[in-house]
């Protein structure tokens, strides 16, 4: 048994890193190799290991330090077989666990394999070593079939439990065909795409001395490193910051560091100019943005993510009882933030209506017999959907986005609608597209298809996005009405609540009907008043007589 001190080791070219998570404390035993700290660095968010097996006497250091190679970060007694620091563990094969920078690991597993073409040739580019890591969902595509890429670009980007990190390209060259999609989990050796590398003789013992990806790496020290070309920076810009309309499709380039800064703060990267190389967007940036929107909010003018206001204080609530606490799921916490997002941006107003749909029951009913042999369960939701596909191409400015910033409307000449879903594990909006030229049995057939696969969470990112308009229909439960929150960027969302039998007045004596509640909230700067209930009233009219969706 020896003391020993732990220290950080070669991080790649990086300066100074901020602790940002402590793994280990006073009395923890470990192996070689544990995590004992995680720090993060532009980059990437790296986790420190243990240089031996051994009982941890201290962390000298606290979240929020900076350290940089070589400090001190606490003592440990080793169990005997210890490599001596951290650094000196990295001799011996211990490691961070994801480099931030300097060479990126060997593995052969992981060579691109090449077809030559004339003097060029095409490289599968492979999932580099992910640090153990296994099916790492894919959080960001960052290339498109055709971009003519550097070597060191960023491929995509995946995101762990513990971090996210950018996969580089080992070449560059043309992108010839992607092969992965966002959501998609990667593991080492997957093929992520094909790349048209440009070749010339003596190409190929290049190419075989070239490393192939490793996530996260340093470009410049990375560059300098392997004696290949060195990416071109252009000439700094002042951080910046001032919000700069985003070209249509306009890609995000930053690391992950500055993807989670931005995460947190609520920053739309979009929207904001990045002043590192080829307009990397990096963390000055981000704080530059946000505080020229939080500037904009205090002279009165508008923010995209509107808020500045306190945050809601939270008493001890075990004074009152017991209590248990536990962490929220990710879907919640990004639930979360959304509806409060809409609701602080949206002014919503909410315009209610009854439609009678006696007769619109009788047919679906009737319909029972032809569904059991189809196989599909015909229930209002299908007919809701495409009553709104008629109201939507009926009145367009509900299938519309603002952009505040640019003072834009932008209207959209396709009909994709959004249904909630409730599942267990929370909220969920698949998206149907092109409503407006589906009938009612696809209708009912992909809505409960896709309601399903949002309940075994099945869903892939595509099938969620896009939507112009959301349906939120609590009619199989109860409520005789609600105001449901527009999702945003859509302007109205239809709430739907049970239909219940009522006493309507025919101009001679009432006649039980089945009435079905609608509530439609929308964004009044989008919608007025007068046209919201025109919406309404006509819901009310085509599911009144669903003839009327024929015409
Ligand atoms: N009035 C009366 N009955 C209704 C009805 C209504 N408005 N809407 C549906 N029903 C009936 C259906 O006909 C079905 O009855 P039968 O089994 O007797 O035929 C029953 O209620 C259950 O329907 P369903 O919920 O399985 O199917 P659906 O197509 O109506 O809805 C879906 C599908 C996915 C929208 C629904 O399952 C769901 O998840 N709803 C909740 C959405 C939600 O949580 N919204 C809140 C968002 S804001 O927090």
């Amino acid at each position: 048994m020896s003391e020993q001190e732990i220290r950080v080791p070669d991080l790649g070219g990086a300066d100074e890193v901020e602790v940002i998570e402590l793994l280990v404390s006073a009395g923890d035993s470990v192996e070689a190799e544990d995590p004992i700290l995680t720090v993060e660095t532009d980059k990437a968010s790296v986790e420190l290991p243990s240089p031996g097996a051994g009982k941890i006497i201290k962390l000298t250091v606290k979240v929020g330090d900076k350290v940089k190679e070589g400090d001190v970060v606490g003592t440990m007694e080793s169990s005997g077989d210890s490599a001596g620091d951290v650094g000196a563990a990295e001799d011996s094969g211990s490691q961070p666990q994801q480099k931030a920078g300097g060479e990126p690991e060997a593995s052969k597993e992981s060579k691109p394999a090449a077809k030559k073409s004339g003097g060029s040739r095409t490289e599968t580019v492979l999932v580099p070593p992910l640090d153990g890591m296994e099916k790492v969902p894919v959080i960001e595509i960052n290339v498109s079939e055709g971009d003519t890429i550097e070597a060191d670009d960023a491929l995509v980007t995946v995101e762990s439990d513990k971090a996210s990190m950018e996969i580089p390209s080992p070449y560059g060259g043309k992108v010839v065909r992607v092969l992965v999609a966002e959501g998609d989990k990667l593991s080492e050796g997957d093929k992520l795409l094909e790349l048209m590398v440009a070749g010339d003789e003596g190409e190929d013992e290049e190419r075989n001395e070239a490393p192939e990806a490793a996530p996260v790496q340093n470009e410049k020290s990375e560059a300098k490193a392997e004696g290949k070309a060195q990416v071109k920076e252009p000439a700094p810009q002042s951080p910046g910051s001032v919000y700069e309309p985003p070209a249509p499709g306009a890609k995000v380039h930053a690391g992950p560091a500055v993807r989670k800064l931005a995460r947190e703060l609520g920053a739309d990267m979009t929207r904001i100019k990045g002043s590192g190389p080829k307009g990397r967007i990096l963390k000055d940036d981000v704080q530059a943005y946000v505080k020229s929107q939080l500037q904009r909010a205090q002279q009165g003018g508008s923010v995209a993510t509107g808020s500045g206001i306190p945050g809601i204080k939270l008493p001890d609530f075990s004074q009152f009882g017991d209590i248990q606490k536990e962490t929220m799921s990710r879907m919640m916490a990004v639930t979360a933030a959304n509806m409060q997002r809409s609701w602080l941006n949206v002014p919503h107003v909410t315009q209610f209506e009854d439609a009678d749909i006696t007769d619109m029951e009788a047919f679906r009913k009737s319909q029972k017999a032809a569904g059991e042999k189809k196989g599909v369960k015909m229930t209002p939701l299908p007919f809701l959907l495409k009553a709104c596909a008629t109201a939507l191409a009926e009145l367009p400015q509900f299938n519309v986005s603002l952009d505040m910033e640019r003072k834009e409307v932008i209207r959209k000449q396709y009909i994709h609608i959004g249904i909630a879903v409730d599942t267990p594990n929370g909220l969920m909006v698949p998206v149907i597209r092109d409503v407006d030229k589906k009938g009612l049995w696809e209708l009912a057939a992909e809505s409960a298809e896709l309601a399903q696969k949002a309940r075994d969470k099945k869903l892939k990112p595509a099938e969620m996005q896009g939507a112009c308009f959301t349906i939120t229909s609590l009619g199989g439960i109860g409520g005789t009405a609600f105001t449901p929150i527009v999702n945003a960027p859509e302007v109205a969302i239809l709430g739907v609540s049970r239909a219940a039998m009522k006493p309507v007045w025919d101009g001679s004596e009432f006649q039980p009907r089945l009435m079905l509640p609608l509530s439609l909230s929308y964004d009044h700067r989008a919608v007025n008043g007068a046209d919201a209930a025109r919406f309404t009233s006509l819901l009310a009219q085509l599911l009144g007589d669903i003839r009327t969706l024929l015409l």
